[in-house]
């Protein structure tokens, strides 16, 4: 963790874990902004940094502390961002350095915050490293990527990109493999280069110094292969070849090394994107000797993968989403910190995954809101996920945009024998990660308030209705609540730290949780259900409502009668 960046002031509290020091990355509310659909000022329909500076006192409003930014550096955009061709340059579409530098001063000179997302796994074959690399084996880049010499018929092992088809392709002018876990045009780096490691630190720096607040590290645990490159086990591992590189061997050196020489040394916060890691993984990545601040762990958005893994819908259960979730909030109290999030750029929308969009919108948004806002760990709202945007629909592949569907859809539909498009249509809108990528609705006019131009992908049909113009004048609206609950956590620390207890793991439809520390207690109960539902009180104690998403829920704890998607905060007495 970055010690130097924890805040130890704390205010006396019985429990003494490590957990309990102060930090404001603990107490922080992030925001996440995918700037290709936030919001377009100049009319050529990618969102960009002025468009984002217009919105700062929106997103002052609405309290959050921390805004991550999705990668702007400068790249070919095959995967929106995420192949990155000049790590200290900013995307013309996006703007230029001084809009970035602008962006940070607006958001400092309202007390937030700035992470940046640090994609260091790959970078795009365009980068400069890697144009040398391929040209000159023997130059200065010539070991900064994955290469193996060999028979062109022949791949070297059996790993698999994560965007469907081989991790591995065969470059005609170096003659010689490389690896790419995600896209051919995103080749890996080489981590046991201790040159390429100097650069990245180099770069890592020079961000900081421009006084950046920490960074989101891009696939962050798979960044140290094996140096033999063995098979993976197609049955065992999620993605084949994970099992070697996934918490690779040196990882924990290089991450080390990395907090050493770069974060360590300034005020930050981190959170490292895991592919996959468990609870005690996590222990080690976030304690107190441990490199990162905090972790995106995946395992609560997989409950609804079906048998043929992530491009099948299977069914999610309540008692297994609390299990999960709940394993992370018990897991790291005396060490490590969790984050707490339902979406991302790369997930479908949590309002229409995880309750429904429709009849009970309102509701269940705001129901998904207050479990997002009272779980212990650092909160991540998803832009447009404060006024429950839902998922998209697409007519047809060709309507999709994201290099991650459209690749692996096509490999599963010829693996499985799915011939038309219409036949896996539900799995494509459930699914895609483009589901998160509409334009920002930000009100009832043509293309929500995005763009005066055509944006680079349609909006959402129903963003006449649901947009923040809207919701911002409807008090009992999606917006309203989210900021109601983002003061709340503000004012009562026992939400940011205070220990969690599930109080009914067993119940298929009521999510009912204590949070304490000291002399606070707090309950929290959630129907996830469309339907009224009735229990005894949970706890052996009396209660005051502080807040619920139906205004007229009782003042008093007892038992309970709570309506569709109803969900309530208590203090105890
Ligand atoms: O597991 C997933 C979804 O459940 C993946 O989308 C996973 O999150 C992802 O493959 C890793 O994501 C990150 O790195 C990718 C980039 O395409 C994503 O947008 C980014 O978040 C490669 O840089």
């Amino acid at each position: 963790m970055a010690t130097n960046s924890t805040d130890t002031t704390g205010e006396d509290t019985e429990v003494t874990t490590e957990s309990f020091d102060r930090a404001w990355w603990k107490e922080a509310v992030v925001y996440q902004i995918y700037p290709w659909s936030f919001n377009d000022s100049d009319g050529d329909g990618v969102g960009d940094i002025q468009g984002i500076i217009e919105k700062l006192d929106y997103l002052d409003d609405l309290g959050v502390d921390v805004v991550w930014l999705n990668p702007v550096y400068e790249s070919p955009q095959i995967d929106n961002g995420y192949d990155i061709a000049d790590y200290q340059a900013i995307h013309e579409e996006f703007g230029t350095i001084e809009d970035w530098e602008a962006l940070l001063e607006g958001l400092h000179a309202r007390d937030m915050k700035l992470i940046m997302d640090l994609v260091v796994n790959h970078t795009s074959s365009a980068h400069e490293w890697f144009v040398e690399s391929r040209a000159n084996p023997d130059g200065e880049y010539g070991d900064y990527y994955i290469w193996v010499d060999g028979d062109p018929d022949e791949y070297p092992n059996n790993w698999e990109s994560f965007f469907g088809g081989p991790a591995w392709t065969y470059d005609e002018q170096r003659e010689a493999w490389y690896l790419h876990l995600f896209h051919s045009e995103q080749p890996d780096l080489n981590w046991e280069n201790p040159d390429l490691r100097e650069d990245v630190y180099e770069m890592m720096n020079w961000w900081l110094e421009k006084g950046i607040d920490g960074f989101r590290l891009d696939v962050i645990n798979l960044i140290s292969k094996p140096d033999d490159l063995p098979d993976g086990d197609p049955d065992s591992d999620l993605w084949t070849g994970g099992g070697h590189y996934i918490n690779g061997p040196n990882i924990f050196k290089h991450l080390g090394e990395m907090h050493d020489r770069t974060f360590s040394n300034y005020d930050t916060m981190t959170v490292g994107e895991m592919a996959t890691v468990d609870v005690a993984e996590a222990r080690d990545y976030t304690g107190v000797n441990g490199p990162l601040d905090m972790v995106f762990n995946f395992d609560h958005l997989r409950l609804d993968f079906g048998p043929e893994g992530r491009w099948d819908v299977g069914e999610w259960s309540l008692v297994e989403l609390k299990e999960t979730l709940g394993e992370w909030q018990t897991g790291l109290l005396s060490e490590g910190w969790p984050s707490v999030f339902f979406e991302n750029h790369d997930q479908p929308r949590s309002v229409s995954r995880f309750c429904e969009d429709d009849r009970y919108h309102r509701e269940a948004a705001t129901l998904l809101a207050t479990v997002l806002l009272t779980l212990r760990g650092t909160p991540y709202i998803y832009q447009g996920e404060e006024l429950g945007m839902t998922n998209t629909s697409f007519e047809s592949l060709s309507e999709v945009r994201d290099v991650d569907t459209i690749q692996n859809v096509r490999e599963e539909m010829d693996r499985r024998g799915i011939e038309t498009y219409e036949e896996f249509r539900d799995v494509v809108e459930y699914r895609s990660r483009d589901n998160a990528r509409t334009p920002m609705q930000w009100d009832a006019s043509e293309h929500a308030g995005f763009t005066d131009g055509e944006p680079w992908m349609p909006t959402n049909d129903n963003y006449e209705q649901l947009n923040v113009e809207e919701e911002r004048t409807d008090p009992d609206s999606v917006w309203h609540y989210y900021r109601e609950l983002i003061d709340l956590r503000h004012e009562r620390n026992v939400l940011v730290y205070g220990d969690y207890k599930d109080q009914l793991p067993d119940d298929e439809a009521v999510w009912a949780y204590t949070r304490w520390s000291g002399e606070e207690n707090l309950l929290v109960v959630c129907n996830f259900a469309a339907e009224p539902i009735q229990r005894p009180n949970p706890v052996d104690a009396t209660g005051t409502l502080i807040t619920s998403n139906y205004d007229d829920a009782p003042v008093d704890l007892g038992p309970l009668e709570l309506r569709p998607y109803e969900a309530r905060v208590y203090d105890l007495q």
